[in-house]
């Protein structure tokens, strides 16, 4: 039998602008899960890619002075870009401006008018092209120069009347509120899951679907007058990437349905209403679940453009390193929760975890043995309590943090991992290996076997996390690439006494801030 297939998606970004911190936050995580799901035996499939239609985006083209098509080639290049410089294992990229993606629009769009769930008639409403959202009076607030923003996003509204199609939602509020019922872990984190209830059960309008007054969209079958709603075409692009319409292929039956619709909470009533009801009026499967995570604000600020504090993930990682950063944003906020980028908690996690906690744990350690144990993995005697104690935690570790990763509890998964590190670090002060050099060489040959297995485990956990530095820390361990997967967690995979092992380099430096220094000396 083949592996278990597991897929995952980012939201498809919008090319209106240069990608930022926020959009490498939602790409990591899926990126970490990727990881740690194939390495725990999985077959993935990782989707990221950008959302290229609409009003938004046809306005900063043509801000810009160039046309839709050409501007969007450059900046959907930047998130591709990104994605490499981030270290993303993406193994698709979806642009929606691609014919596979036209071809899976046009044929949802026409499964849904035959099962008799579209319909022409007007739309007569506001409209936000920031959120690319349609409002009702209720959702908006009146400002004292009578313009009108969305309450939960600050967007601005404009006021539109044309000829649309519309989608029968207010049809699916039961069917929808059924769906969650039984799937108590559709909609994660549950404080979110509770807010989709209630909007639901306030009522839902029918849902207008396409757009008469511009041109860049996926034209609407048989009628050239409209363009399909940004949104149904975005949201679209999840089958779009696993084969539809082609329901028989290898690639959609393998991978749809989708098993994590990763997502940030601005956009989760597009995910968790409109796009589950667009799939259960086609009869087609519903994703296993839609994940909302919080907003980053930058020193307690709002990221926003016309504040000029908007993260570029690039200098974030020139100026402190890739899995530093990337160990940071999924460490310092539980997964879910609204968080901030502040500079100094980035140092305080940097030299008080990574180069302290786990960094020196190694350094310690494995001079030790090369020193200490004629440059090999050395031979345990018999295990001690305190022994078994600290070797029973590290083998634990793989069935604890599968089960946080499985609910993207990531910060709980580092959390667990982060729980041995501390007891490997009070356990080789307690023990003294250093002392036990002279007074009781084979149980220094212990002591240092226990901490190395511990190392070797905590590193392969998280390699999803950060890569580059967990391979060099298994390379220090000579762990061959054959031997990195899940399947050698625990005793499965346990050092080989007499494995000659080089003197270590170290793994995190600390950091030292040099601008700060500079400035300290003038
Ligand atoms: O909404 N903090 O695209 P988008 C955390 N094209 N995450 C953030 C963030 C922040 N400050 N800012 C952005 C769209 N994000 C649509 C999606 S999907 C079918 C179509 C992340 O470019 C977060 O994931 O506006 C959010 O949901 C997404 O970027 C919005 O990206």
């Amino acid at each position: 039998m083949g592996a278990t297939p597991f897929y995952i998606t980012t939201p498809i970004y919008y090319v209106n602008d240069k990608p930022h911190i926020g959009h490498a936050y939602t790409s990591l995580a899926c990126d970490v899960m990727a990881r740690f799901k194939r390495l725990d035996g999985y077959d993935v499939k990782f989707l990221t890619g950008t959302d290229e239609h609409g009003q938004k985006v046809e306005k900063s083209a043509t801000a810009k002075g160039v046309d839709p098509q050409t501007f969007t080639d450059g900046v959907s290049q930047n998130f591709r870009d990104l994605a490499e410089f981030m270290g993303f294992t993406n193994n698709d990229f979806i642009r929606t401006t691609e014919e596979r993606h036209k071809k899976a629009c046009q044929a949802l769009w026409n499964t849904l008018i035959e099962k008799g769930d579209i319909y022409l008639g007007g739309y007569e409403g506001w409209y936000a092209v920031r959120d690319e959202a349609f409002y009702t009076e209720d959702e908006l607030e009146k400002k004292p120069d009578g313009t009108r923003i969305a309450k939960a996003s600050g967007a601005e509204v404009e006021w539109v009347e044309e000829p649309s199609y519309f989608f029968k939602l207010s049809a699916y509020e039961d069917k929808l509120l059924a769906y969650y019922e039984e799937n108590a872990d559709f909609i994660l984190p549950k404080s979110r899951r509770n807010e989709v209830i209630s909007f639901v059960k306030g009522g839902l309008q029918d849902l207008s679907v396409s757009r008469t007054t511009f041109k860049w969209g996926i034209p609407v079958p048989n009628d050239d007058d409209h363009i399909m709603y940004v949104w149904m075409d975005a949201l679209t692009n999840y089958m779009t990437a696993a084969g539809y319409p082609d329901v028989e292929c290898d690639e959609y039956k393998k991978y749809w349905p989708a098993d994590v619709h990763m997502v940030g909470k601005d956009i989760l009533r597009f995910h968790a209403v409109y796009w589950p009801a667009f799939l259960m009026a086609a009869d087609l499967p519903l994703p296993k679940r839609v994940f909302a995570h919080g907003w980053w604000t930058n020193e307690g600020e709002k990221i926003s453009k016309s504040l000029g504090n908007v993260i570029d993930p690039i200098d974030l990682v020139n100026k402190y390193g890739l899995d530093q950063v990337r160990y940071f944003m999924l460490r310092e906020v539980p997964f879910g929760n609204d968080g901030d980028f502040a500079h100094s908690s980035m140092i305080a996690r940097m030299n008080g975890e990574l180069a302290n906690d786990l960094g020196n744990l190694s350094q310690r350690v494995l001079s030790m043995v090369v020193k200490n144990c004629d440059g090999a993995v050395p031979t345990p005697g018999e295990f001690t309590a305190e022994d078994k104690q600290m070797l029973d935690q590290a083998y634990g570790l793989l069935a604890n943090v599968r089960e946080q990763i499985d609910v993207q509890s990531f910060n709980d998964a580092i959390e667990t991992i982060w729980l041995a590190i501390r007891a490997a670090n009070a356990y080789v002060d307690h023990q003294a290996p250093w002392k036990l050099k002279k007074e009781d060489p084979d149980r220094m040959a212990t002591v240092l076997y226990v901490l190395a297995e511990t190392i070797r485990n905590v590193a392969l956990l998280l390699q999803p996390l950060m890569p580059t530095s967990m391979d060099k820390m298994l390379s220090l361990l000579e762990i061959s690439e054959n031997d990195r997967t899940f399947a050698s967690c625990g005793e499965a995979g346990a050092l080989k006494a007499g494995t000659a092992l080089e003197k270590p380099e170290g793994v995190f430096p600390r950091f030292i801030d040099h601008e700060e220094l500079e400035n300290s000396y003038e």
